[in-house]
């Protein structure tokens, strides 16, 4: 078996660049693909070759299909990296690879379509008994169905999309007499964001955090978890603070959401890296909640604590290469938080692209920064807001929040808005210091206005 030795990478910014530098490592040539607007982007530099695939709106470039296979054909790239977004979860992207002699590092086509289809991703699980909230079996075909799911179960319930995301497509309905309208309005929003009505009903559990499991297959038979990540500091479901271990994680914990994780990736065959997530609600039960078939935005603070180069695994694990050590070699070490800093108002998290006039990145021990920012570049209004992550590790969460205030600090950008003194008010605050928080604790911050005394 041998690894590529070309790889074209179908994405942009900070991921391209994570990307490139495992490639790199590994001593496989790059290709970039950049938009007309991105032709100073960084991915651009640090490739070996660039193509330019289109103009800057995403669906005739980032997702323009034939035009990306064109480019890995051009320049014989043996395989493609999708990266987070754009084609990473689209099943007919990983189908067109294969269908033109290229590999897509990722998961099996049929892996991405069970991770789209949330309800049945919930049917699976629930069939293997890996424990999932209490509601339908599979989707619910009519308002009629999700009232006597929903009779059964009680209420508070939550309807959600089963091509959901986001948080599009999903309602909490408090009783019975709001479900109707809560049906409908969801069924639509499902269809206009994803082309698809499709629906299912849960119990609704209050005060939950977001944990999930890295999970690593080889399709030879070894699977095996890189324990959990907390993602349940987030706005409007999108995560702005994620770390591992989970501040609640115990080894006992650990072990359980493992075991469930590797299960759930056994339940569907998965091959390749992916996250399987879960809801932890206020007495420590877990429930599957989805599964995640590409690359996170939040895989470094893993790759810190367990020493492992994710996007080197994903690599290996595409061009054929068995997991070369087993559960018990996993080892977590120590704890490492991730900031995302996006472009935007610190307040409101509008969008605040434009030219950065100055940036100097912080550093020293403990501190990794994941960026395509640079002194000069343009940050582009057509894509998301994301333009770094600062990443701490320490040898306890003391330590790793320490550092992180000491890089958010040392973080200096001129010329655009940033999130950073969020993340330095969220770093302060009491509630996060002693790891009490769940998904609500963003929006009760921000309506209370309480913060902790320096
Ligand atoms: C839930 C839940 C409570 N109970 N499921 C949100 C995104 C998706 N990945 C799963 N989500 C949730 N699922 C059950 N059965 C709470 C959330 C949730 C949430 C729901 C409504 C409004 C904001 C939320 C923020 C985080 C999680």
């Amino acid at each position: 078996m041998e690894l590529f030795k070309k790889i074209l990478i179908a994405n942009r910014a900070e991921i391209a660049v994570r990307i490139i530098r495992a490639c790199k490592e590994l001593g496989i040539k790059t290709v970039a693909v950049y938009s007309d607007v991105e032709k100073e982007s960084l991915h651009v530099k640090f490739a070996d070759e660039a193509i330019c695939i289109g103009p800057a709106i995403s669906a005739q470039s980032y997702l323009n299909i034939p035009g990306i296979l064109s480019a890995a054909e051009i320049t014989d790239s043996e395989a493609i990296h999708p990266g987070y977004g754009f084609l990473s979860e689209n099943p007919h992207f990983a189908e067109a690879c294969a269908t033109s002699g290229i590999t897509f590092i990722g998961p099996t086509p049929e892996n991405i379509r069970v991770g789209g289809d949330k309800a049945k991703a919930r049917q699976i699980m629930k069939r293997r008994g890996i424990p999932v909230v209490p509601g339908s079996d599979g989707p619910v075909v009519s308002e009629e169905l999700a009232m006597k799911v929903a009779k059964k179960i009680g209420f508070p319930v939550i309807i959600k999309a089963s091509a959901g995301g986001g948080g599009r497509g999903m309602r909490i309905v408090k009783e019975e007499g709001d479900l109707e309208h809560a049906f409908y309005m969801a069924q639509r929003e499902a269809l206009t964001a994803f082309g698809n009505g499709e629906l299912y009903v849960e119990q609704y559990i209050p005060n939950i955090r977001h944990i999930e499991v890295q999970i690593m297959a080889d399709g030879k038979g070894n699977v095996i978890h890189l324990g959990e990540r907390d993602c349940s500091i987030q706005r409007r479901h999108q995560k702005l603070i994620e770390e591992a271990p989970s501040p609640v994680s115990t080894e006992k914990f650990r072990k359980k959401i493992g075991e469930f994780a590797v299960r759930a990736a056994r339940a569907i065959k998965y091959k390749n890296i992916g996250t399987i997530e879960f809801i932890v609600d206020m007495e420590g039960n877990i429930y599957f909640m989805e599964i995640n078939t590409r690359v996170q935005v939040e895989h470094p603070v893993t790759e810190m604590v367990s020493g492992i180069d994710l996007i080197k695994e994903q690599i290996k694990l595409a061009a054929g290469f068995p997991i070369e050590y087993k559960q018990q070699q996993v080892k977590i070490y120590g704890h490492s938080i991730e900031c995302r800093i996006n472009a935007e108002d610190p307040e409101r998290f509008i969008p605040s692209p434009g030219k950065i006039t100055f940036l100097s990145l912080p550093g020293g021990p403990g501190v990794r920064v994941d960026t395509a920012a640079y002194s000069g570049w343009t940050v582009p209004p057509h894509y998301d807001s994301l333009i770094a992550k600062i990443i701490v590790h320490g040898r306890n969460r003391e330590e790793a929040i320490s550092r992180m205030k000491r890089a958010l600090d040392e973080f200096i950008i001129e010329g655009i808005k940033t999130t950073t003194p969020f993340h330095k008010k969220v770093c302060s605050h009491q509630n996060f210091l002693k790891g009490e928080f769940d998904t609500g604790f963003i929006e009760k911050i921000n309506n209370s206005g309480q913060q902790a005394p320096q």
